[in-house]
């Protein structure tokens, strides 16, 4: 860098120096106003210092030599690598086709096959009654032969009526899946439709308006109501009831599968209630895996039929239908709805298959 030193007599001559001197590309290090040494050189004018520096010019970069470009030669090996390379994927996908899953059937048997697929069942519950079906001439005939398949592994079961004893009904499921509410339907159902004498117990005191929402039906209903907030209690409610009851719903706090603590004092209200009929309420809703746990839990307690909530949640039953299938359990009731009492199924066979088929044929 070149740095050089300008003195005038004004800012703007000190500025023209610079430019003469060093070019437009000049830069302007310092300025100042600056005065001659002694006396004298404070009674004469003040004269303008400025700094300025410029890049000395380097000279310009020698063009770099262009790389040589090696000439073109034609090499077979990496072009023969490659070929190789793309036989074995074709060897790979071959081999991958022959070990994904391959629709057991064809035809007519194949398009009802993924149907059911679509719907949601089970791989195997769908090959298996498939199976059972066997070939049939036309379309028509496998749905014929997939509804008696299916009845045979769907049970309808009746809920108790009162003969010369009173009977006892417990509900018992996980949170939220309608308990309530069905025992409402229920109990309209035994009391306006068949005029027997309903009573209604609970034991739910867990969740706050649980009792309320009780009270509110028996209200409507004009029937009573006992709340037990311990098995002793519970056992002298029931006796109580007994007395001028002919059915009593026993309604139940919601229990999670996983908490065995909350199945375990559950067991003991049904123990203590002596029920002549306990009724699982399974959501319509859940998935096979889930249903297989709310089973598997709560099935341990004791159930007589199931009741199926929830029903008018689902386009297509199929999940819970696998786990129903699998297991041949009986069911009391649907719920198709939150309307007290009118949406309540007391379905049979028929309208179970039904059921099973919804949104698997169009
Ligand atoms: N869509 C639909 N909703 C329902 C049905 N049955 C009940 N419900 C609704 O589900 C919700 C829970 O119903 P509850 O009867 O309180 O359920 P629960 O099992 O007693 O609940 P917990 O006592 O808290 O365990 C309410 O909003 C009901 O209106 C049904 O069949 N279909
Ligand atoms: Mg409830």
């Amino acid at each position: 860098m070149q740095v050089k030193k300008f003195l005038a007599p004004s800012l703007a001559q000190a500025l023209a120096q610079v430019k003469e001197d060093l070019g437009e590309e000049a830069v302007i290090l310092h300025s100042r106003q600056v005065r001659g040494q002694g006396l004298l050189g404070w009674l004469r004018p003040p004269q303008y210092e400025v700094i300025a520096a410029k890049e000395r010019q380097s000279p310009p970069p020698k063009p770099k030599a262009k790389p040589k470009v090696p000439e073109k030669q034609a090499n077979p090996e990496p072009l023969a690598a490659l070929e190789e390379e793309y036989q074995k994927l074709g060897k790979l996908v071959e081999e991958l086709k022959t070990q994904l899953p391959q629709a057991p059937f064809t035809g007519h048997r194949l398009e009802v096959y993924e149907a059911l697929i679509a719907a949601g069942y089970e791989a195997a519950l769908a090959e298996k009654l498939l199976t059972a079906c066997g070939e049939q001439e036309t379309l028509e005939l496998i749905w014929q032969a997939l509804e008696k398949e299916l009845a045979k592994g769907l049970k309808s079961a009746s809920l108790p009526f009162p003969e010369e004893e009173p009977v006892v009904l417990a509900l018992i499921g996980p949170t939220g899946v309608g308990k309530t509410t069905t025992i409402a339907k229920l109990a309209a159902l035994y009391s306006l439709k068949h005029g027997y004498k309903v009573g209604l117990a609970t034991v739910d005191t867990y969740r706050i308006g649980a009792v309320e929402q009780l009270r509110t039906y028996a209200e409507i209903l004009d029937v009573p109501l006992e709340v037990a907030l311990s098995t002793t209690e519970l056992k002298e409610a029931l006796r109580r009831l007994r007395e001028s009851c002919e059915v009593i719903f026993l309604d139940t706090a919601g229990r999670s599968q996983q908490n065995h603590m909350q199945l375990g004092e559950l067991k003991s209200y049904l123990q203590a209630a002596e029920p002549d009929h306990v009724a699982l309420v399974l959501s319509g809703t859940l998935n096979s895996q889930g249903a297989r746990q709310v089973l598997a839990s709560f099935g341990q307690l004791g159930i007589d039929s199931l009741i199926v909530s929830k029903t008018d949640e689902v386009a297509s039953f199929g999940p819970v239908a696998s786990v129903l299938l699998e297991r041949e359990l009986s069911i009391s009731c649907l719920t198709c709805g939150q309307a007290v009492p009118d949406d309540l199924q007391l379905p049979d066979r028929d309208e179970l298959v039904n059921l099973c088929l919804r949104g698997v044929r169009r």
